[in-house]
């Protein structure tokens, strides 16, 4: 417990500490980062899923900072007066001299209370708040770095503000780290807490093919700041870690790097959680996943008009997707496996095909023609056998009328024969179907596409693996393929990772809580983390490389395994599987991972004011402990759970009432595995937890 309570009272509107006793429950927690409400890549995510939890513990106390856009505002946020009068007086402050802020609430679950600063209308104070910068930190911003220019406005306006309200104030990554950095060099009584969800110099090393991770205490860090232009973003990110009263990273791999990369370790990992919906039927998310993949086999027939030589009954689906990040994302090594599986799959002469979706964003002129002919083509076709239907319905219904059946020969005249034709002409292609969908400005640069004319995967009818580049991110509302990200996930059979940069990597997580199995790496912070808790990743559908111990060969190799293993799946195996990644799901709820955001913030109270605040004893939450034992029934890896019967028949694979069987192991083992939820008490709600800082 606490040594002593918080207190505040409102001195000229704004709250001033005293040592009287004062609820905790009046503390303020401030989380700043630049993806508040502005999707740039992961950091999106971890806010926004954690929001719910977070608010669930703070409640009207718990408020998110970040950058003002029009465009982000006008569809995310709903504004209203701030609640509290210290944050209308700030606000109010930093308005009359001329800097904008919002607030409002961000419209996600929890709906927690933003605050946005304008970086524009704050920009003529750059000069000025460079040089207080540079004062208290010697660090200096070049003028021509736009983003660490707006990182010192953001991070002056954040000072600024905190200076007004006191505090708990959790940042996150380098571009909030500013506003830390200045509360600390001003003495604000605030508790700083800083995490990072990856390290400048970690990805850019990474970026450029360094064996980073055998090397990692041989870098001259200064030195490679420098050469790479980031010397000062760095500094920025080393200085925010130094100066923060708690330091926390998203993985253990992260915490290694952090040691050698920042030269501190940090106080708190805090893994990645995500806001766990459980349907309420069982099967419910295995019909989404054949509800989307019709979807998806839709597109296919457009985008494979005139060659539609392959089965989409035995079509998988694999896909990559996240930041353009080549190499780094391993993107490189899973078009060199997915090389290797289509000379697998040819030479023992599968009747599987597998189509790839690469969804990484690049610059692009639009879809391209071909991409969207296809479409049009499919839809001519679907309305041409509509009508031919009606008409052959029409004729039909109207012999049955007359006591008649019609003469099936007859049913059909020229006209009707005449339109399927032309309809079937207008399938005749002249080109393979395309690699990409849309027009890049960069084709000939492009890291992918690059690759692919390398290895030859064009398309071709003989090819069993056919590769779709989609260098934007999905929408439903798109001509081509009309899905958003999540149901396109769910109509997939598996998401492909093989990351080498990776300190968390949300994009297996959200697989596996959508029953998705997929492929990670030991390099990502998830990969590690599931290593960990699950006696048996593969059984469950979590296939992690290892890009470790292993050379860049015999990775790839490992993958390509992993590849045809599945690809030698029946459905019955692959529906068992999906019932079994989804039950991972548990260990991925911020409900459970939220502990440790938590601890982090106790343990930041207690650094900033020891005197009012103390820890308890007990040990801080770990990461360990908890592990999903094999699954009990089934063969444990799908490569080794081949069919159980040597005379497997087609109609085996038709039998999806199997699945039930499935049921019954999932029975079993929910009666003898824990849930993750039994590690310890979670925190029972606002209240209690705080309680636990009383004396
Ligand atoms: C889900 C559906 C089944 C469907 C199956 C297809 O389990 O509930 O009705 O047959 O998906 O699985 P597949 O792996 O072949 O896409
Ligand atoms: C980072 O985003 P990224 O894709 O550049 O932060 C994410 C959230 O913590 C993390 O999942 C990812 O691994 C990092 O790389």
């Amino acid at each position: 417990p606490l040594a002593r309570s918080l207190s505040m009272t409102s001195l000229n509107g704004l709250p001033q500490w005293e040592d009287e006793d004062l609820p905790v429950e009046d503390l303020l927690l401030f989380e700043i980062s630049w993806e508040v409400t502005n999707k740039v890549g992961g950091i999106y995510t971890v806010i926004q899923t954690k929001a719910k939890t977070t608010a669930d513990e703070w409640g009207e106390n718990y408020f998110l900072i970040g950058p003002y856009f029009e465009q982000n505002v006008k569809t995310q946020v709903e504004f209203c007066e701030p609640p509290n009068p210290a944050i209308k007086k700030a606000m109010d402050t930093m308005k009359s001299q001329g800097c904008q802020a919002f607030f409002g609430r961000w419209l996600i679950e929890g709906s927690p209370y933003v605050l946005l600063f304008d970086i524009g209308s704050a920009a003529w104070n750059l000069d000025k708040w460079k040089g207080e910068f540079w004062e208290v930190s010697n660090i200096g911003i070049p003028f021509h770095d736009r983003e660490a220019n707006d990182a010192v406005i953001f991070g002056s306006l954040t000072a600024w503000f905190l200076k007004e309200v006191h505090i708990i104030a959790h940042f996150h990554e380098w571009q909030a780290g500013v506003g830390l950095i200045l509360s600390r060099s001003q003495k604000l009584p605030v508790a700083t807490i800083f995490t990072t969800h990856a390290t400048l110099l970690g990805r850019y090393l990474c970026a450029a093919s360094i064996d980073f991770y055998n090397n990692l205490d041989q870098f001259d860090i200064d030195k490679e700041a420098g050469e790479r232009q980031i010397y000062h973003r760095y500094c920025m990110e080393r200085a925010s870690v130094h100066c923060a009263h708690v330091f926390t990273t998203v993985s253990q791999i992260t915490a290694t790097e952090a040691e050698h990369m920042l030269k501190k370790s940090p106080d708190v990992v805090t893994p990645n959680g995500l806001n766990i919906k459980k349907f309420s039927a069982m099967h419910e998310f295995q019909n989404l996943h054949s509800m989307y993949k019709a979807r998806i086999q839709e597109f296919i027939r457009g985008h494979f008009y005139g060659h539609l030589d392959f089965n989409l009954d035995k079509t998988l689906f694999f896909f990559i997707a996240g930041r353009y990040e080549f190499s780094n994302k391993g993107a490189d090594m899973f078009l060199e496996a997915l090389s290797r599986l289509n000379f697998l799959l040819r030479v023992h002469k599968t009747d599987v095909t597998v189509v790839v979706f690469f969804i990484m964003p690049a610059k692009t002129n639009n879809f391209n023609v071909e991409t969207l002919k296809g479409q049009a083509v499919r839809k001519q076709l679907w309305d041409t056998a509509q009508s031919v239907k009606e008409k052959f319905g029409r004729k039909l219904y109207n012999a049955l009328l007359k006591g008649e059946i019609p003469d099936l020969n007859k049913i059909l005249d020229r006209d009707d024969i005449t339109i399927m034709k032309r309809a079937i002409f207008s399938t005749q292609r002249h080109s393979l179907p395309p690699v990409t969908t849309h027009n890049m400005i960069d084709d000939s640069n492009d890291p992918i596409l690059n690759t692919i004319r390398r290895i030859g995967l064009f398309n071709n009818r003989t090819d069993r693996v056919k590769v779709i580049l989609h260098p934007e991110f999905l929408s439903s509302t798109s001509p081509l393929l009309p899905l958003d990200y999540e149901e396109f996930v769910r109509g997939c059979h598996l998401g492909v990772f093989p990351s080498y940069y990776e300190p968390w990597g949300y994009t297996p997580a959200e697989c596996t809580v959508m029953g998705i199995p997929s492929v990670t790496t030991n390099l990502s912070g998830f990969g590690c983390f599931m290593q960990e808790h699950v006696a048996d990743p593969a059984a469950y559908g979590i296939y992690i490389v290892d890009r470790r111990f292993r050379s860049p060969d015999e990775s790839c190799n490992q993958l390509t395994q992993f590849l045809y293993g599945f690809c030698q799946q029946n459905r019955r195996q692959r529906i068992i599987q999906r019932n079994r990644t989804e039950r991972l799901s548990d260990l991925l709820d911020w409900r459970y991972l939220g502990r440790y955001y938590m601890h982090a913030r106790h343990l930041a109270l207690s650094r900033a004011f020891p005197d009012k605040f103390e820890m308890e004893p007990s040990a801080p939450p770990k990461t360990e402990g908890f592990r999903f034992p094999r699954p009990s029934s089934v063969p444990p890896s799908p490569s080794a759970s081949q069919h159980s019967s040597p005379h497997h028949s087609e109609a085996e694979d038709e039998d999806e009432d199997e699945r039930y069987d499935e049921d019954e192991e999932a029975e079993r083992d929910r009666q003898n595995i824990k849930s993750p939820f039994t590690l310890g008490a979670l925190p029972q709600g606002k209240k209690k937890q705080h309680g636990e800082y009383r004396n």
